[in-house]
């Protein structure tokens, strides 16, 4: 059958749903059967086949519900959130209630008592976007407690404009793809290249092309490198030379290739002088001259694993050859996240390649979809989301230090700021009890305000932890207009289901409860959601100033519009040909490698320069006495973060009916533990059950469990057990630092032991 224009998109992908009604389907409803992928995607990503039978599964909400304890005790902290009851309700009921306790709390606490940060990927398409609408929403009712920044790179976020004069636009205009494989030599990849992130891009990605460009780099006799503790964040195909470096310890050995390009006089003496800043205040941090540690090979060896020789000839390689350094995401998603990223572009400064075509640094390459294509120029349709008055904002992953310690002071980016005193919690399109780290310590903040609204589609945990539960639709049951920066195409989104049960869209569900709060035409433009569509897109169509592009009928009717690809691109190459009329956004105006806005906020754990700080959470720590295993808490092979963990393609790789937690042989021998065993992961924080595979892929002392089994706690534990296998039950709910107060969830320490107690039923 012939495809050439998709019908759908999602994060992972654009395609055609085969939707069966009758028998195929739970209760003889619709649900897909079967998923077709663009045929213009060369290299679709199986992610898709989760959504086979996504419409109709039991986990779906199919009415309004609302928690027994705050119906019969009403509003107010209640530690039964999340263990109680729940007594469905008619939708005109449960939005009069809503409406009735939002109009209460808007009318005595104010919009600083509602949090509505509501982080999360949700889906794909521009007008259900699930953020965007729930900010709208609050907005019309007076604003909310917003949160800046992303559980993805919160701590390169705020570090980057330091140093390199921006943060999210230096990491969307990273050198092209094309370009690398044009004059890249070597590529230094820090954490890796995981082929398995490059899977989905946030709005959805109509072609998969990084496994292409990543072929012609080979193909070309590229040669790779990845240094990490996991030889399978590289594909095979690369024949990448592997240097498995301790988790943690990046930094050391970054700084030992500074060493050595320093001390050997190998760095690029015309580049520094010229285009950075600091280089006078680094060197002798980086000799020892400073604190009488000399940051050389033997002190990096001994700390990250990685032999002098093999560091020292890197080192030279880089220096000799067009190089280019990346690091991923993972490295700053951890306590003292800034040092393994600005280690890194200390080193690539060092060797003057920045700006240089297939040269310099790179943050990211492999960690999304869309990283290393050409960035992309035009806007994309919008939601306006209107204007909120509410100055006070949260560093998104501060929610749980937020919710116990209201009125507290806390450092962020040189500043003092107090956490608000929050009363209610709006979330919608994300899963808090997916991404926060120490679940039980977010459980315990989370009892602690009055009430919690949660729209979802599916039981979530989150949805399980809520006062007020709206049944939210799926994308597959509404019209909308796909697009992200990824692609140069807009995809017509076209519903092919009718809701399951009684569910609502969200933006349906926001209209109503408007109309009751007396700001219905605020919130709607007395506009149909179909109106809106058409809208978005001619208005859209107007900025563009393209007088080519249809109109919206003849869009939808056709089904997509490509513009024209971007031009591939080289990042910093202005600044790099002419300092002067390109400078950075920078206080100097230059690569800072010591930075003095940092230095005066005098912050111990991120100094004015990159530094090796040894974190609480690696192998070297005390801990690691009591838990000696570190685990690499990383993103999902086979979904997207917690999102449908039910569907086939997840459920297939989950090992004991969990989770797997991927072991190196010798360590699961040492602890009898074999290939498939029910096993706990613990340490202080809680425990839970995973199923056992063994890997020579990983070095001797690290484990591996991503994120996205669904948290299930066994009632009564604690510390808490998750029986399905959720690893925010162990990770450590810490700021980055003063200075960025990022997530540090991707590395963890734990212990693993084969469990031979009852075994609790699995996650259905
Ligand atoms: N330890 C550790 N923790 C991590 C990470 C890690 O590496 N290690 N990764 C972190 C990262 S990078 C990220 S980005 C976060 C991701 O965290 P999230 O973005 O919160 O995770 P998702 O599972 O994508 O949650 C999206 C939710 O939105 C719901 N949803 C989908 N469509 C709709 C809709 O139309 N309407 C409504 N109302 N709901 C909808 C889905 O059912 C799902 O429950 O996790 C972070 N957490
Ligand atoms: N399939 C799939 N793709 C995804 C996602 C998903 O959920 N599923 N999520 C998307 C999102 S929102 C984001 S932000 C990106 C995340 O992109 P990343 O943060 O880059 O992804 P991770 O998989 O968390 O980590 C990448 C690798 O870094 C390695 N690593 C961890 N700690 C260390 C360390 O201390 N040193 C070294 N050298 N390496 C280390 C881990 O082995 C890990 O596999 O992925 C995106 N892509
Ligand atoms: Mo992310």
């Amino acid at each position: 059958m012939s495809d050439t224009v998709p019908t759908h998109l999602a994060h992972w992908g654009a395609f055609s749903p085969i939707v069966r009604d009758g028998a195929d389907g739970v209760d003889g409803h619709a649900d897909v059967t079967a998923v077709r992928p663009s045929t213009s995607d060369t290299a679709p990503s199986p992610l898709l086949g989760n959504l086979v039978g996504s419409l109709r599964h039991p986990l779906r909400i199919d009415r309004p519900y609302v928690r027994a304890g705050w119906l019969e005790r009403g509003r107010g902290p209640d530690r039964r959130r999340g263990e109680d009851a729940f007594v469905s309700m008619s939708w005109d009921d449960v939005l009069d209630v809503l409406a009735d306790e939002l109009r209460g709390v808007y009318d005595t606490a104010g919009p600083d008592a509602v949090f509505g940060g509501s982080y999360g990927w949700s889906s794909a398409g521009r007008f259900h976007h699930a953020q965007s609408q729930v900010h709208r929403f609050l907005n019309t009712l007076g604003g909310y407690v917003r949160s800046v920044n992303t559980y993805s790179v919160g701590t390169s976020e705020v570090l980057l404009p330091h140093i390199l004069g921006g943060g999210v636009e230096v990491l969307g205009a990273l050198t092209s793809w094309q370009v690398l494989a044009e004059h890249t030599e070597l590529m230094v990849c820090v954490g890796g290249l995981p082929a398995k992130n490059t899977a989905v891009a946030p709005g959805g990605v109509s072609r998969h092309r990084v496994s292409e460009h990543l072929r012609s780099m080979a193909d070309r006799g590229v040669e790779f490198v990845i240094v990490g503790p996991d030889r399978a964040d590289i594909p095979e195909e690369l024949s990448a030379r592997w240097l498995p470096v301790r988790p943690g310890t990046d930094t050391a050995f970054l700084l030992a290739l500074a060493y050595v390009l320093v001390t050997e006089r190998r760095y690029d003496a015309a580049f520094v002088r010229t285009h950075c800043t600091g280089f006078d205040r680094v060197v002798p941090y980086l000799t020892g001259k400073a604190d009488g540690i000399a940051k050389n090979p033997a002190w990096a060896a001994a700390l990250c694993g990685i032999d002098v020789a093999a560091i020292t000839e890197l080192a030279r390689a880089m220096s000799t050859r067009r190089t280019m350094l990346t690091v991923t995401y993972a490295l700053q998603r951890a306590e003292f996240g800034e040092q393994p990223v600005w280690a890194a572009v200390l080193v690539a400064t060092l060797l003057g390649q920045i700006g240089l075509p297939g040269g310099g640094f790179g943050h990211g390459y492999g960690s999304m979809a869309d990283n290393g294509l050409p960035a992309q120029t035009w806007s994309l349709p919008t939601l306006p989301q209107g204007t909120n008055p509410v100055t006070t904002a949260i560093p998104v992953a501060r929610i749980a230090d937020m919710l116990l310690n209201p009125g507290r002071e806390y450092d962020y980016d040189g500043r003092r700021h107090r956490y608000p005193d929050i009363e209610l919690i709006y979330w919608c399109g994300g899963n808090p009890f997916h991404h926060h780290q120490q679940l039980t310590k977010l459980r315990e903040a989370w009892r602690r305000v009055n009430t919690i609204v949660v729209h979802e589609p599916y039981w979530t945990a989150t949805a399980r932890h809520a006062d007020i539960v709206l049944p939210a639709t799926v994308t597959l049951e509404r019209d909308d207009i796909g697009a992200s920066r990824a692609d140069a195409v807009l995809t017509a989104m076209r519903r092919c289901a009718d809701p399951y049960a009684e569910a609502w869209d969200d933006y349906a569900i926001f209209a109503e409860l408007a109309a009751r709060l007396g700001v219905a035409e605020a919130y709607t433009e007395d506009r149909t959601a179909e109106q809106w569509l058409r809208h978005l897109y001619e208005d859209w169509r107007q900025r563009t100033g393209n007088p080519d592009l249809p109109d919206f009928g003849a869009f939808w009717a056709a089904g997509s519009v490509t513009l024209p690809e971007p031009q591939p691109s080289v990042l910093f190459a202005d600044f790099r040909r002419d300092p002067m009329a390109h400078p950075l956004r920078t206080p100097s105006g230059r690569i800072e490698l010591y930075s003095a806005t940092i230095a005066s906020f005098d912050y111990e754990d991120c100094p004015g320069h990159p530094a090796w700080l040894a974190p609480a959470e690696w192998h070297g720590s005390p801990r690691a006495e009591w838990f000696p295993l570190v685990l690499l808490a990383n993103n999902p092979a086979t979904r997207l973060h917690s999102q449908l963990d039910f569907g086939p393609y997840s459920q297939a790789s989950k090992v004991a009916g969990r989770e797997p937690i991927r072991m190196h042989p010798a360590d699961a021998a040492s602890r009898g533990i074999v290939d498939g065993d029910l096993v706990r992961v613990y340490n202080d924080r809680g425990a839970c059950l995973a199923g056992a595979v063994l890997d020579d892929d990983l070095l001797p002392g690290v484990v591996q469990l991503s994120t996205g089994a669904w948290f299930t706690p066994v009632p009564g534990t604690d510390p808490v057990l998750c029986t399905a296998g959720s690893v925010n039950v162990l990770t450590r709910d810490t700021g980055s630092s003063r200075l960025s107060q990022g997530c540090s969830g991707s590395r963890v320490l734990v212990e693993v032991a084969r469990w031979s107690g009852p075994v609790p039923p699995a996650p259905s």
